[in-house]
């Protein structure tokens, strides 16, 4: 239905995403990508790569004159860095040996990778493990946001902690996301933002790195995405996969999902209110499940959180040992960031996202956006108590006698 792949390396030419699924006939632009693409970039934590990196996505294909065509979006987003790493990283072999990294970083891919992929270089396995890939998803998901955006959709996210500092909790409507946007490290509660900051300046200033927890909420979401019918159809377990996925995930919840489950069913469950107006109808004293039940949408706001673990690659390098000789040394360093926690909002955004777009493009289909948007708005309609569901209903024709 909607699917994606990426490709690149951190330190290469280029990445790259095909984007394919999309409806004919939404409006896009490079301008409205480029938006998103920069809210990844921002944030305090990163390290000096973000000021050398300008990220933008030219398309390459998939759209002409401003419309999506329905065929397969390429994009490619330049890594300004290459200049630096044209020997480094070429594709065809060097007659130079480029410097080799052996020292293995104790919590990154280095390990499994060289091991699994049979490899003597490190290099051969951290550049495509890099977090540098998230930037080809956030171009495919900033598509996927559009789609959602002409079908009524926004997804925001907010960081709730960072390095153990935790923002006061705070219900998903009352949030300023305006303030969130213009916040630093992405968090609502402007009280703590200093705390949090001065957290990533002790561990920038001790070698180290901090993790945190971020949420992500879409509001706008129809009644009935994902399915109970089949596990992999579960729109709970396919949000959980697509945040899971990303770089540093060590964790993924749904509503209250941690917390909640010391609760009693009485305490938990999101009582429905009687249908006052027809057009809202379905709301809920409380919002603990996150908008999922059943492995479906219930038409409340989804909130998802997720865990980042800190960064593996610290300044002040744990012991490791040596891929080759197995001895003991200090792991590996080169540049990185000290905090990934607010970039990881707007990737989070972008997974949830790309699921939604998908499960919404399997329930109601459309190669053209006004066929998609049609079939919403026939489904919006039977969204109600059964009884008036029915009334409405058109009666049919009879069929014309042989
Ligand atoms: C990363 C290391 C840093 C980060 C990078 C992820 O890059 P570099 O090694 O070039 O300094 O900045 O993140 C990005 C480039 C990005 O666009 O998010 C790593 O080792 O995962």
């Amino acid at each position: 239905m909607l699917r994606f792949l990426t490709s690149g390396e951190s330190h290469g030419e280029a990445l790259s995403v095909i984007l394919e699924g999309i409806p004919a006939g939404m409006t896009l632009s490079e301008d409205y990508i480029a938006e998103q693409m920069a809210r990844r970039q921002r944030g305090y934590g990163r390290g000096g790569r973000m000021q050398i990196e300008k990220d933008f996505a030219h398309i390459l294909s998939g759209v002409r004159h401003g419309k999506t065509l329905g065929g397969p979006i390429g994009m490619f987003i330049e890594n300004k860095d290459w200049v630096n790493w044209t020997q480094q990283m070429s594709v065809a072999p060097v007659e130079e040996p480029a410097k080799v990294i052996t020292r293995i970083r104790p919590g990154h891919a280095d390990l499994a990778g060289t091991m699994k992929y049979g490899q003597d270089d490190v290099r051969n396995v951290l550049e495509r493990s890099s977090a540098r890939e998230s930037a080809a998803r956030v171009a495919a998901g900033a598509i996927a946001r559009k789609f959602l955006e002409e079908m009524g959709i926004a997804l925001h996210s907010h960081s709730i902690s960072i390095g153990g500092v935790w923002a006061k909790p705070i219900a998903p409507e009352q949030i300023d996301w305006e303030q969130v946007e213009q916040s630093q490290v992405r968090v609502a509660d402007p009280a703590i933002e200093a705390a949090m900051i001065k957290r990533i300046d002790q561990a920038k200033e001790a070698g180290d790195t901090m993790g945190g927890i971020v949420e992500v909420i879409a509001t706008g979401v129809p009644i009935g995405l994902g399915s109970f019918i089949q596990w992999d159809r579960k729109i709970d377990a396919r949000i959980a996969f697509a945040l899971m996925s990303m770089n540093a995930v060590k964790a993924v919840s749904i509503g209250d999902g941690w917390e909640g489950s010391n609760l009693p069913g009485s305490e938990f469950q999101d009582v429905i209110e009687p249908v006052t107006d027809p057009a809202h109808p379905w709301q809920r004293r409380t919002n603990r499940s996150g908008g999922t039940e059943g492995g479906m949408t219930n038409g409340m706001p989804v909130v998802a959180r997720f865990a980042v673990k800190p960064i593996a690659t610290l300044a002040k390098p744990l012991p490791s040992v040596d891929l080759i000789t197995g001895e003991k040394v200090q792991a590996h360093f080169e540049r990185s960031d000290v905090c990934q926690v607010p970039p990881a909002g707007v990737i989070g955004e972008t997974m949830v996202g790309l699921v939604l777009a998908e499960a919404f493009l399997e329930k109601f289909g459309g190669d053209h956006i006004e066929e998609t948007r049609r079939n919403y708005l026939a489904y919006q309609k039977t969204v109600g108590p059964r009884n008036r569901a029915r009334v409405e209903e058109s009666p049919r024709k009879p069929t014309a006698a042989r």
